[in-house]
């Protein structure tokens, strides 16, 4: 019926565990939260209900239920690098991007819809293309929001200067929803690093393409700005899979280890 991908099979399972893991061993320090209630809020803005007219709105009563603080200087944003985010702030010990948050828990990587007329959920969802007023797109776009609104201290952003369409894309979630929601007294600087792919092409960097757009726009609102290319601590783990490769870093000590410098005599 639909061209996107259907409803993740167990998805009322898969929820609950996240939340209870997230609640009582993530992040214990969001307190007490009622998994099932929030599991009802979540799908009462999407079940029984045409796919294609669900609106951010109909997630308030979730996100006021399952709403958490997120501690200053651990707000990450990010466009085209999922997996480097979610790998370098470990679960919320370094950086606590929104799909580490109890809100994003209950999105990352799942889909999900229901059908007008019918209590089941659907095996094919709306893309954002078919109509932009569906389930997940909705919900991302509340949760943007909210968690741009909760963000304070450093805020810091992780950009893709290898992509195609440039690193920081003028229409996106960042761009639409996050921007314009931060809170200019509440935040202290913004420092943005610009992570080209290992043996990619180095297409955006710090002043020039759309990441020169981004820092002027930002400047303009007031803000103290700065960039970072390839930023060292997530270039180590970018080379943990290209340790020879000419763009990562040397590490002397460990390379005369690895000769056998430091054990001889
Ligand atoms: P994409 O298109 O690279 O990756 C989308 C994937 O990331 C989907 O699997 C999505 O889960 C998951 N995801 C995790 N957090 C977000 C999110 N926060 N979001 C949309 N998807 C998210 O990412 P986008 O579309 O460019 O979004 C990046 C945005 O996330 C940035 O604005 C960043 O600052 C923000 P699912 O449920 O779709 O399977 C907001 C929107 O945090």
């Amino acid at each position: 019926k639909w061209k996107g991908e259907g409803t993740t099979p167990n998805l009322d399972s898969i929820i609950i565990g996240r939340c209870y893991e997230y609640i009582r061993i993530v992040n214990p320090a969001v307190g007490e939260k009622n998994c099932s209630e929030l599991l009802e809020a979540f799908k009462k803005a999407f079940m029984n209900k045409d796919p294609c007219n669900i609106l951010p709105s109909d997630y308030e009563l979730f996100i006021n239920l399952s709403q958490h603080s997120i501690p200053p200087n651990k707000s990450l944003f990010w466009e085209n690098n999922q997996f480097l985010v979610s790998s370098y702030a470990a679960r919320t010990r370094r950086y606590m991007p929104l799909g580490d948050t109890l809100i994003g828990a209950f999105g990352d990587l799942l889909n999900w819809c229901g059908q007008a007329n019918n209590t089941e959920v659907d095996d094919s969802c709306p893309t954002t293309e078919e109509c932009e007023n569906n389930a997940v797109e909705s919900f991302w776009r509340i949760a943007s929001i909210n968690y741009a609104k909760q963000s304070s201290g450093i805020i810091h952003v992780m950009l893709n200067g290898s992509a195609t369409g440039g690193a920081y894309p003028l229409k996106g979630f960042f761009a639409d929803f996050e921007i314009p929601n931060l809170q200019k007294e509440r935040i202290s600087q913004i420092e943005i690093w610009v992570m080209d792919d290992i043996g990619g092409p180095d297409l955006d960097s710090c002043g020039k393409g759309s990441v020169q757009t981004l820092e002027t726009q930002l400047k303009e609102m007031g803000y103290d700005i700065t960039c970072i290319d390839n930023y060292k601590s997530v270039l180590f783990l970018l080379c943990l899979d290209h340790p020879d490769h000419p763009s990562c870093p040397v590490v002397s000590s460990a390379l005369s280890a690895q000769r056998g410098c430091v054990f001889s005599d």
